[in-house]
Protein backbone atom coordinates (compact mmCIF):
# COMPACT_ATOMS: atom_id res chain seq x y z
CA UNK A 1 0.00 0.00 0.00
CA UNK A 2 1.11 3.49 -0.85
CA UNK A 3 -0.60 5.76 1.20
CA UNK A 4 -3.63 6.65 2.43
CA UNK A 5 -5.21 9.69 1.81
CA UNK A 6 -6.57 11.43 4.84
CA UNK A 7 -8.00 14.81 5.78
CA UNK A 8 -6.47 16.20 9.19
CA UNK A 9 -8.11 19.73 9.89
CA UNK A 10 -11.68 17.91 9.65
CA UNK A 11 -10.90 14.74 11.44
CA UNK A 12 -10.50 16.70 14.46
CA UNK A 13 -14.40 15.84 15.30
CA UNK A 14 -14.77 17.83 18.91
CA UNK A 15 -13.77 21.36 17.50
CA UNK A 16 -16.70 23.80 18.86
CA UNK A 17 -18.59 24.93 15.70
CA UNK A 18 -19.48 29.13 15.51
CA UNK A 19 -22.11 28.50 13.56
CA UNK A 20 -25.14 26.62 14.47
CA UNK A 21 -28.01 27.75 11.75
CA UNK A 22 -27.10 28.77 8.03
CA UNK A 23 -29.83 30.36 5.30
CA UNK A 24 -29.10 29.07 2.15
CA UNK A 25 -30.63 32.53 -0.04
CA UNK A 26 -30.78 29.91 -3.47
CA UNK A 27 -32.68 27.69 -4.94
CA UNK A 28 -32.56 24.08 -7.04
CA UNK A 29 -29.36 21.44 -6.78
CA UNK A 30 -27.37 24.14 -5.08
CA UNK A 31 -28.92 24.88 -2.00
CA UNK A 32 -29.45 21.15 -1.68
CA UNK A 33 -25.86 20.39 -2.34
CA UNK A 34 -25.21 23.44 0.38
CA UNK A 35 -28.29 21.83 2.63
CA UNK A 36 -26.01 18.31 2.46
CA UNK A 37 -22.74 19.84 3.98
CA UNK A 38 -24.75 21.84 6.04
CA UNK A 39 -26.12 18.68 7.52
CA UNK A 40 -22.61 16.81 7.65
CA UNK A 41 -21.40 19.28 9.47
CA UNK A 42 -23.97 19.65 12.15
CA UNK A 43 -24.92 23.00 11.30
CA UNK A 44 -29.16 23.67 11.12
CA UNK A 45 -30.53 25.31 7.81
CA UNK A 46 -32.99 27.49 6.72
CA UNK A 47 -34.80 26.95 3.28
CA UNK A 48 -36.14 30.53 1.14
CA UNK A 49 -38.22 29.60 -1.49
CA UNK A 50 -40.82 31.64 -3.83
CA UNK A 51 -44.37 30.52 -4.36
CA UNK A 52 -43.73 28.64 -7.10
CA UNK A 53 -40.98 26.48 -5.11
CA UNK A 54 -43.42 25.15 -2.50
CA UNK A 55 -42.70 21.85 -3.32
CA UNK A 56 -38.90 21.71 -4.49
CA UNK A 57 -37.05 19.40 -2.59
CA UNK A 58 -34.38 22.30 -1.06
CA UNK A 59 -37.77 23.52 1.39
CA UNK A 60 -38.51 19.61 2.13
CA UNK A 61 -34.52 19.15 3.46
CA UNK A 62 -33.84 21.96 5.05
CA UNK A 63 -34.64 21.96 8.98
CA UNK A 64 -37.05 25.26 8.47
CA UNK A 65 -38.04 27.00 5.47
CA UNK A 66 -39.75 30.65 4.76
CA UNK A 67 -41.66 31.70 1.78
CA UNK A 68 -40.18 35.26 0.40
CA UNK A 69 -42.53 36.12 -2.28
CA UNK A 70 -43.78 35.45 -5.74
CA UNK A 71 -42.23 32.92 -8.44
CA UNK A 72 -40.36 36.10 -10.24
CA UNK A 73 -36.84 36.02 -9.04
CA UNK A 74 -37.11 39.85 -8.64
CA UNK A 75 -39.86 39.40 -6.11
CA UNK A 76 -37.90 36.84 -4.51
CA UNK A 77 -34.47 35.31 -4.52
CA UNK A 78 -33.50 38.72 -5.43
CA UNK A 79 -35.69 40.59 -2.68
CA UNK A 80 -32.97 41.61 -0.34
CA UNK A 81 -35.54 42.85 2.58
CA UNK A 82 -37.26 39.59 2.51
CA UNK A 83 -34.04 37.76 2.68
CA UNK A 84 -32.71 39.57 5.54
CA UNK A 85 -36.14 39.14 7.49
CA UNK A 86 -36.01 35.38 6.39
CA UNK A 87 -32.96 35.13 8.53
CA UNK A 88 -33.52 37.83 11.27
CA UNK A 89 -36.49 35.61 12.19
CA UNK A 90 -34.95 32.75 12.15
CA UNK A 91 -31.89 33.92 14.02
CA UNK A 92 -29.27 32.51 11.52
CA UNK A 93 -25.37 33.35 12.34
CA UNK A 94 -25.08 33.08 8.35
CA UNK A 95 -25.66 33.09 5.09
CA UNK A 96 -24.75 30.97 1.71
CA UNK A 97 -25.84 32.99 -1.58
CA UNK A 98 -25.16 29.60 -3.82
CA UNK A 99 -24.62 30.81 -7.62
CA UNK A 100 -26.30 33.42 -9.57
CA UNK A 101 -28.88 35.26 -7.69
CA UNK A 102 -27.05 37.70 -4.89
CA UNK A 103 -23.97 35.42 -5.08
CA UNK A 104 -21.82 38.10 -6.67
CA UNK A 105 -23.68 41.12 -5.03
CA UNK A 106 -21.24 43.44 -3.31
CA UNK A 107 -24.02 45.55 -1.87
CA UNK A 108 -25.82 42.19 -0.21
CA UNK A 109 -22.80 41.21 1.26
CA UNK A 110 -22.24 44.57 2.93
CA UNK A 111 -26.24 44.27 4.23
CA UNK A 112 -25.80 40.85 5.79
CA UNK A 113 -22.90 42.08 7.45
CA UNK A 114 -24.70 45.72 8.86
CA UNK A 115 -27.28 42.74 10.28
CA UNK A 116 -24.39 41.23 11.99
CA UNK A 117 -25.05 38.03 9.46
CA UNK A 118 -21.43 36.26 8.05
CA UNK A 119 -21.76 36.38 4.17
CA UNK A 120 -20.14 33.11 3.33
CA UNK A 121 -18.07 34.74 0.58
CA UNK A 122 -15.33 37.11 0.18
CA UNK A 123 -15.33 40.87 1.74
CA UNK A 124 -17.70 42.66 -0.26
CA UNK A 125 -14.99 45.34 -1.55
CA UNK A 126 -13.17 42.28 -2.98
CA UNK A 127 -16.49 41.62 -4.72
CA UNK A 128 -17.22 44.88 -5.86
CA UNK A 129 -13.64 45.07 -7.09
CA UNK A 130 -13.84 41.33 -9.13
CA UNK A 131 -17.57 43.14 -10.39
CA UNK A 132 -15.97 45.48 -12.32
CA UNK A 133 -14.03 43.66 -14.96
CA UNK A 134 -11.62 47.00 -15.72
CA UNK A 135 -10.28 47.19 -12.21
CA UNK A 136 -10.51 43.10 -12.02
CA UNK A 137 -7.94 43.41 -14.64
CA UNK A 138 -5.96 46.49 -13.19
CA UNK A 139 -5.80 45.01 -9.66
CA UNK A 140 -5.22 41.07 -11.11
CA UNK A 141 -2.19 42.92 -13.47
CA UNK A 142 -0.32 44.79 -10.53
CA UNK A 143 -1.23 41.20 -8.58
CA UNK A 144 1.33 39.82 -11.18
CA UNK A 145 -1.55 37.75 -13.30
CA UNK A 146 -0.26 38.01 -17.43
CA UNK A 147 -2.97 39.73 -18.77
CA UNK A 148 -3.97 40.83 -22.70
CA UNK A 149 -3.32 43.88 -24.39
CA UNK A 150 -6.18 46.64 -23.81
CA UNK A 151 -8.13 49.34 -21.93
CA UNK A 152 -6.45 49.94 -18.26
CA UNK A 153 -9.99 52.05 -18.22
CA UNK A 154 -12.98 52.19 -19.98
CA UNK A 155 -13.16 53.20 -23.55
CA UNK A 156 -14.03 57.22 -23.47
CA UNK A 157 -13.84 58.20 -27.29
CA UNK A 158 -14.15 56.19 -30.97
CA UNK A 159 -11.17 58.29 -31.61
CA UNK A 160 -9.57 56.53 -28.16
CA UNK A 161 -10.46 53.40 -29.31
CA UNK A 162 -9.32 53.36 -32.85
CA UNK A 163 -6.06 54.42 -31.18
CA UNK A 164 -5.96 51.68 -29.10
CA UNK A 165 -7.09 48.65 -31.24
CA UNK A 166 -4.22 49.77 -34.27
CA UNK A 167 -1.95 50.08 -30.95
CA UNK A 168 -2.90 46.42 -29.74
CA UNK A 169 -3.38 44.71 -33.42
CA UNK A 170 -6.42 43.89 -34.93
CA UNK A 171 -8.78 41.31 -34.31
CA UNK A 172 -10.16 42.89 -30.65
CA UNK A 173 -12.42 42.67 -28.22
CA UNK A 174 -14.90 44.77 -26.98
CA UNK A 175 -16.23 43.83 -23.46
CA UNK A 176 -18.89 45.32 -21.27
CA UNK A 177 -16.66 46.51 -17.88
CA UNK A 178 -20.23 45.45 -15.72
CA UNK A 179 -20.64 42.25 -17.59
CA UNK A 180 -19.33 39.15 -17.14
CA UNK A 181 -19.76 35.43 -18.62
CA UNK A 182 -19.72 37.27 -22.12
CA UNK A 183 -23.01 39.28 -22.31
CA UNK A 184 -22.32 42.24 -24.40
CA UNK A 185 -19.25 41.22 -26.49
CA UNK A 186 -18.14 42.67 -29.59
CA UNK A 187 -15.22 40.95 -31.76
CA UNK A 188 -14.11 43.56 -34.29
CA UNK A 189 -11.42 42.45 -37.19
CA UNK A 190 -11.29 45.84 -38.95
CA UNK A 191 -11.13 49.48 -37.96
CA UNK A 192 -13.92 50.56 -39.85
CA UNK A 193 -16.19 48.34 -37.88
CA UNK A 194 -15.23 50.13 -34.65
CA UNK A 195 -17.31 52.51 -34.32
CA UNK A 196 -20.78 50.89 -34.77
CA UNK A 197 -19.59 48.10 -32.26
CA UNK A 198 -18.78 50.29 -29.90
CA UNK A 199 -21.84 52.06 -29.99
CA UNK A 200 -24.26 48.87 -29.94
CA UNK A 201 -21.90 46.95 -27.22
CA UNK A 202 -22.00 50.02 -24.68
CA UNK A 203 -25.73 50.27 -25.55
CA UNK A 204 -26.37 46.46 -24.76
CA UNK A 205 -23.88 46.92 -21.58
CA UNK A 206 -26.21 50.25 -20.40
CA UNK A 207 -29.21 48.03 -20.86
CA UNK A 208 -28.59 44.89 -18.99
CA UNK A 209 -26.47 46.15 -16.35
CA UNK A 210 -27.56 49.78 -16.11
CA UNK A 211 -23.78 51.01 -17.19
CA UNK A 212 -22.51 51.07 -20.55
CA UNK A 213 -18.70 51.32 -19.75
CA UNK A 214 -16.78 49.02 -22.46
CA UNK A 215 -13.14 48.30 -22.63
CA UNK A 216 -10.91 46.56 -25.32
CA UNK A 217 -8.72 43.73 -25.15
CA UNK A 218 -6.72 41.90 -27.93
CA UNK A 219 -8.81 39.23 -29.36
CA UNK A 220 -7.58 35.59 -28.97
CA UNK A 221 -9.04 32.87 -31.50
CA UNK A 222 -10.14 29.50 -30.35
CA UNK A 223 -8.80 30.16 -27.49
CA UNK A 224 -9.42 27.43 -24.41
CA UNK A 225 -11.43 28.58 -21.05
CA UNK A 226 -9.13 26.99 -18.57
CA UNK A 227 -9.95 28.23 -14.53
CA UNK A 228 -8.19 27.78 -11.24
CA UNK A 229 -10.27 26.57 -8.18
CA UNK A 230 -8.84 29.02 -5.20
CA UNK A 231 -9.52 28.28 -1.74
CA UNK A 232 -7.90 31.06 0.85
CA UNK A 233 -8.67 31.83 4.35
CA UNK A 234 -8.97 35.17 6.11
CA UNK A 235 -5.47 34.94 7.66
CA UNK A 236 -3.81 35.80 3.65
CA UNK A 237 -3.27 32.02 3.32
CA UNK A 238 -4.12 30.42 0.04
CA UNK A 239 -4.19 27.20 -2.05
CA UNK A 240 -5.09 26.42 -5.25
CA UNK A 241 -7.14 23.17 -6.50
CA UNK A 242 -6.40 22.69 -9.84
CA UNK A 243 -7.76 23.82 -12.97
CA UNK A 244 -11.45 23.30 -15.00
CA UNK A 245 -11.70 23.21 -18.70
CA UNK A 246 -14.81 24.76 -19.44
CA UNK A 247 -14.08 25.61 -23.19
CA UNK A 248 -17.75 23.22 -24.07
CA UNK A 249 -19.94 26.20 -24.12
CA UNK A 250 -22.26 27.57 -26.20
CA UNK A 251 -23.56 31.41 -26.51
CA UNK A 252 -21.67 31.99 -22.85
CA UNK A 253 -23.33 28.74 -21.12
CA UNK A 254 -21.22 26.23 -20.02
CA UNK A 255 -22.45 22.98 -21.22
CA UNK A 256 -19.46 20.56 -19.93
CA UNK A 257 -16.45 20.69 -17.79
CA UNK A 258 -13.78 18.34 -17.03
CA UNK A 259 -10.59 18.48 -14.85
CA UNK A 260 -8.11 17.95 -15.51
CA UNK A 261 -8.07 19.48 -18.68
CA UNK A 262 -6.44 17.49 -21.12
CA UNK A 263 -4.44 20.81 -22.67
CA UNK A 264 -1.81 21.39 -19.87
CA UNK A 265 1.08 19.86 -19.00
CA UNK A 266 1.97 19.15 -15.05
CA UNK A 267 4.62 22.31 -15.58
CA UNK A 268 1.51 24.55 -16.91
CA UNK A 269 -0.75 23.42 -14.59
CA UNK A 270 1.62 24.37 -11.35
CA UNK A 271 2.67 27.34 -13.24
CA UNK A 272 -1.10 28.73 -13.69
CA UNK A 273 -1.92 27.66 -10.10
CA UNK A 274 1.26 29.30 -8.57
CA UNK A 275 -0.08 32.64 -10.25
CA UNK A 276 -3.30 32.27 -8.86
CA UNK A 277 -2.39 31.75 -5.78
CA UNK A 278 0.19 34.44 -5.27
CA UNK A 279 -2.32 36.52 -6.80
CA UNK A 280 -5.32 35.63 -4.26
CA UNK A 281 -2.81 36.60 -1.43
CA UNK A 282 -1.90 39.77 -2.94
CA UNK A 283 -5.40 41.13 -2.94
CA UNK A 284 -6.42 39.31 0.27
CA UNK A 285 -8.61 36.82 -1.24
CA UNK A 286 -10.98 34.81 1.33
CA UNK A 287 -13.20 31.71 0.51
CA UNK A 288 -13.90 29.33 -2.59
CA UNK A 289 -13.11 31.19 -5.77
CA UNK A 290 -12.35 31.17 -9.13
CA UNK A 291 -9.66 32.69 -11.81
CA UNK A 292 -10.82 32.41 -15.33
CA UNK A 293 -7.54 32.10 -17.60
CA UNK A 294 -7.74 32.00 -21.51
CA UNK A 295 -5.36 29.76 -22.77
CA UNK A 296 -4.15 30.43 -26.45
CA UNK A 297 -2.85 28.21 -29.06
CA UNK A 298 0.61 28.43 -28.23
CA UNK A 299 -0.02 28.11 -24.59
CA UNK A 300 -0.16 31.01 -23.06
CA UNK A 301 -2.57 32.07 -20.62
CA UNK A 302 -3.94 35.66 -19.26
CA UNK A 303 -6.32 36.16 -17.13
CA UNK A 304 -10.10 37.02 -17.91
CA UNK A 305 -12.03 37.73 -14.70
CA UNK A 306 -12.50 36.35 -11.32
CA UNK A 307 -16.02 34.39 -9.88
CA UNK A 308 -16.38 35.42 -6.24
CA UNK A 309 -18.75 32.53 -5.52
CA UNK A 310 -19.43 28.81 -5.88
CA UNK A 311 -19.89 27.64 -9.48
CA UNK A 312 -21.66 25.31 -10.75
CA UNK A 313 -18.59 23.09 -11.80
CA UNK A 314 -17.08 23.22 -8.49
CA UNK A 315 -17.95 18.81 -8.27
CA UNK A 316 -15.07 17.88 -10.72
CA UNK A 317 -12.75 19.77 -8.57
CA UNK A 318 -13.77 18.01 -5.67
CA UNK A 319 -13.75 14.62 -7.39
CA UNK A 320 -10.32 14.80 -8.37
CA UNK A 321 -9.33 16.41 -4.97
CA UNK A 322 -11.46 14.73 -2.13
CA UNK A 323 -12.02 18.57 -0.99
CA UNK A 324 -15.58 19.50 -0.01
CA UNK A 325 -15.76 22.77 -1.38
CA UNK A 326 -18.86 23.93 0.47
CA UNK A 327 -17.63 22.55 4.13
CA UNK A 328 -14.58 24.83 3.27
CA UNK A 329 -16.54 28.23 2.82
CA UNK A 330 -18.45 27.37 5.56
CA UNK A 331 -15.51 26.59 7.96
CA UNK A 332 -13.69 29.78 6.47
CA UNK A 333 -16.34 31.82 6.88
CA UNK A 334 -16.28 30.85 10.60
CA UNK A 335 -12.97 32.34 11.20
CA UNK A 336 -11.21 28.87 10.62
CA UNK A 337 -7.79 28.45 9.25
CA UNK A 338 -7.38 26.76 6.24
CA UNK A 339 -5.36 24.32 7.71
CA UNK A 340 -3.77 23.33 4.45
CA UNK A 341 -0.31 23.43 2.27
CA UNK A 342 -0.60 22.71 -1.14
CA UNK A 343 1.63 20.15 -1.37
CA UNK A 344 -0.90 18.06 0.81
CA UNK A 345 -3.01 18.63 -2.35
CA UNK A 346 -3.31 15.50 -4.16
CA UNK A 347 -5.08 15.00 -7.90
CA UNK A 348 -6.73 11.90 -8.58
CA UNK A 349 -8.02 10.83 -11.85
CA UNK A 350 -10.33 12.37 -14.04
CA UNK A 351 -13.98 13.77 -13.74
CA UNK A 352 -16.52 15.24 -16.44
CA UNK A 353 -19.78 16.81 -15.56
CA UNK A 354 -22.51 17.07 -17.98
CA UNK A 355 -25.11 19.70 -17.13
CA UNK A 356 -28.41 18.65 -18.02
CA UNK A 357 -30.90 21.80 -18.64
CA UNK A 358 -34.67 21.60 -19.27
CA UNK A 359 -34.27 22.04 -22.84
CA UNK A 360 -34.73 21.08 -26.65
CA UNK A 361 -31.42 19.53 -27.15
CA UNK A 362 -31.61 20.84 -31.11
CA UNK A 363 -33.08 24.68 -30.97
CA UNK A 364 -31.98 25.15 -26.84
CA UNK A 365 -35.76 26.29 -26.38
CA UNK A 366 -36.82 25.92 -22.63
CA UNK A 367 -38.40 23.13 -21.75
CA UNK A 368 -40.41 23.65 -18.68
CA UNK A 369 -43.18 21.55 -17.25
CA UNK A 370 -43.61 17.63 -15.47
CA UNK A 371 -41.18 15.54 -14.80
CA UNK A 372 -43.80 12.31 -15.08
CA UNK A 373 -41.13 9.83 -15.03
CA UNK A 374 -37.53 10.21 -13.93
CA UNK A 375 -34.12 7.69 -13.51
CA UNK A 376 -30.57 9.05 -12.08
CA UNK A 377 -28.08 7.09 -12.77
CA UNK A 378 -25.42 5.59 -9.90
CA UNK A 379 -23.01 2.96 -9.97
CA UNK A 380 -19.07 3.20 -9.03
CA UNK A 381 -17.95 6.95 -9.73
CA UNK A 382 -21.11 8.61 -10.36
CA UNK A 383 -22.56 11.66 -8.52
CA UNK A 384 -25.94 13.43 -9.51
CA UNK A 385 -26.26 16.80 -8.35
CA UNK A 386 -30.08 17.45 -8.72
CA UNK A 387 -33.26 18.40 -7.08
CA UNK A 388 -35.96 16.93 -9.32
CA UNK A 389 -37.89 14.17 -8.77
CA UNK A 390 -40.87 11.96 -10.46
CA UNK A 391 -43.45 14.21 -10.46
CA UNK A 392 -41.68 17.71 -9.87
CA UNK A 393 -42.94 20.28 -11.53
CA UNK A 394 -39.72 22.35 -13.56
CA UNK A 395 -41.13 25.82 -13.15
CA UNK A 396 -40.91 28.57 -16.38
CA UNK A 397 -39.27 31.08 -14.11
CA UNK A 398 -35.79 30.25 -13.25
CA UNK A 399 -32.64 28.69 -14.89
CA UNK A 400 -33.14 26.04 -16.88
CA UNK A 401 -30.29 23.56 -15.43
CA UNK A 402 -32.18 20.82 -13.63
CA UNK A 403 -29.36 18.39 -13.02
CA UNK A 404 -25.52 17.94 -13.21
CA UNK A 405 -24.01 14.22 -14.20
CA UNK A 406 -21.01 14.10 -12.65
CA UNK A 407 -18.51 10.58 -13.00
CA UNK A 408 -14.93 10.38 -11.49
CA UNK A 409 -12.50 7.56 -12.94
CA UNK A 410 -8.66 6.93 -12.76
CA UNK A 411 -8.49 7.95 -16.57
CA UNK A 412 -10.26 10.33 -19.13
CA UNK A 413 -10.97 7.79 -21.49
CA UNK A 414 -12.72 5.54 -18.06
CA UNK A 415 -14.62 9.05 -17.32
CA UNK A 416 -15.97 9.57 -20.74
CA UNK A 417 -17.12 5.37 -20.39
CA UNK A 418 -18.49 5.71 -17.33
CA UNK A 419 -20.67 9.13 -18.40
CA UNK A 420 -21.85 7.71 -21.50
CA UNK A 421 -23.03 4.60 -19.72
CA UNK A 422 -24.46 7.18 -16.72
CA UNK A 423 -26.46 9.31 -19.20
CA UNK A 424 -27.42 5.91 -21.08
CA UNK A 425 -29.35 5.06 -17.51
CA UNK A 426 -30.31 8.75 -16.94
CA UNK A 427 -34.43 8.88 -17.89
CA UNK A 428 -36.01 12.24 -17.48
CA UNK A 429 -39.64 12.02 -19.22
CA UNK A 430 -42.28 14.71 -19.33
CA UNK A 431 -39.68 17.44 -20.49
CA UNK A 432 -36.88 17.91 -23.05
CA UNK A 433 -33.35 17.84 -21.58
CA UNK A 434 -30.21 17.60 -23.25
CA UNK A 435 -29.37 14.67 -22.48
CA UNK A 436 -29.31 13.31 -25.97
CA UNK A 437 -26.38 16.56 -26.58
CA UNK A 438 -23.97 15.25 -23.86
CA UNK A 439 -23.97 11.43 -25.38
CA UNK A 440 -23.19 12.78 -28.86
CA UNK A 441 -20.56 14.60 -27.59
CA UNK A 442 -19.42 11.29 -25.32
CA UNK A 443 -19.14 10.35 -28.81
CA UNK A 444 -17.64 12.57 -30.85
CA UNK A 445 -13.85 12.03 -31.72
CA UNK A 446 -12.51 15.74 -31.44
CA UNK A 447 -13.75 15.63 -27.59
CA UNK A 448 -12.52 12.13 -27.09
CA UNK A 449 -9.21 12.88 -28.17
CA UNK A 450 -8.88 16.17 -25.83
CA UNK A 451 -8.74 18.61 -29.15
CA UNK A 452 -11.19 21.30 -28.66
CA UNK A 453 -11.63 24.79 -27.69
CA UNK A 454 -14.43 27.14 -27.01
CA UNK A 455 -15.25 27.03 -30.71
CA UNK A 456 -16.26 23.21 -30.47
CA UNK A 457 -20.27 24.10 -30.34
CA UNK A 458 -20.26 25.99 -33.32
CA UNK A 459 -18.52 23.00 -35.28
CA UNK A 460 -20.21 20.35 -33.24
CA UNK A 461 -23.86 21.75 -33.92
CA UNK A 462 -23.15 21.33 -38.09
CA UNK A 463 -21.68 18.20 -38.18
CA UNK A 464 -23.72 15.33 -38.97
CA UNK A 465 -24.32 12.41 -36.19
CA UNK A 466 -26.67 9.74 -35.04
CA UNK A 467 -27.99 10.94 -31.59
C1 LIG B 1 -12.35 36.52 -24.97
C2 LIG B 1 -12.15 35.69 -26.09
C3 LIG B 1 -11.06 35.93 -26.87
N1 LIG B 1 -10.23 36.95 -26.60
N2 LIG B 1 -11.48 37.53 -24.73
C4 LIG B 1 -15.37 36.15 -22.33
C5 LIG B 1 -16.45 35.60 -21.50
C6 LIG B 1 -16.52 34.19 -21.88
N3 LIG B 1 -17.76 33.59 -21.60
C7 LIG B 1 -16.24 34.29 -23.36
N4 LIG B 1 -15.24 35.25 -23.44
C8 LIG B 1 -14.27 35.37 -24.36
N5 LIG B 1 -13.37 36.35 -24.14
C9 LIG B 1 -10.46 37.72 -25.54
N6 LIG B 1 -9.62 38.73 -25.29
C10 LIG B 1 -13.07 34.68 -26.33
C11 LIG B 1 -14.15 34.54 -25.49
C12 LIG B 1 -15.12 33.55 -25.92
C13 LIG B 1 -16.05 33.86 -26.93
C14 LIG B 1 -16.11 35.10 -27.54
C15 LIG B 1 -17.02 35.37 -28.55
C16 LIG B 1 -17.91 34.38 -28.98
C17 LIG B 1 -17.90 33.14 -28.37
C18 LIG B 1 -16.97 32.87 -27.35
C19 LIG B 1 -16.96 31.62 -26.76
C20 LIG B 1 -16.08 31.38 -25.77
C21 LIG B 1 -15.15 32.34 -25.36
Amino acid sequence: MASIVSDIPFTVASRVRKFRKILIANRGEIACRIIWTCKEMGIRTVAVYSQADRDALHVRFADESICIGPPPSAQSYLNIPAIISAAEITNVDAIHPGYGFLAESAYFAEICEACNIKFIGPSSPLIRMMGDKVEARRAMKEAGLPILPGSSDPVQSEEEALALASEIGYPVIIKASAGGGGRGMRIVREAGALGLALQTASNEAAAAFKNGDVYLERYVERPRHIEIQVLGDEYGECIHLGERDCSIQRRHQKLLEEAPSPALSPELRAKMGQAAVEACKRVGYSSAGTIEFLLDEDERFYFMEMNTRIQVEHAVTEMITLADIVRNQVRVAEGDALGYTQDELLIVGHAIECRINAENPETFAPSPGLITACNLPGGPGVRVDTAVYPGYFVPPFYDSMIAKVIVHARTRDLAIARMRRALEAMVIEGIKTTIPLHKKIMDDPDFRAGNYSTQFMERFRSRPGPA
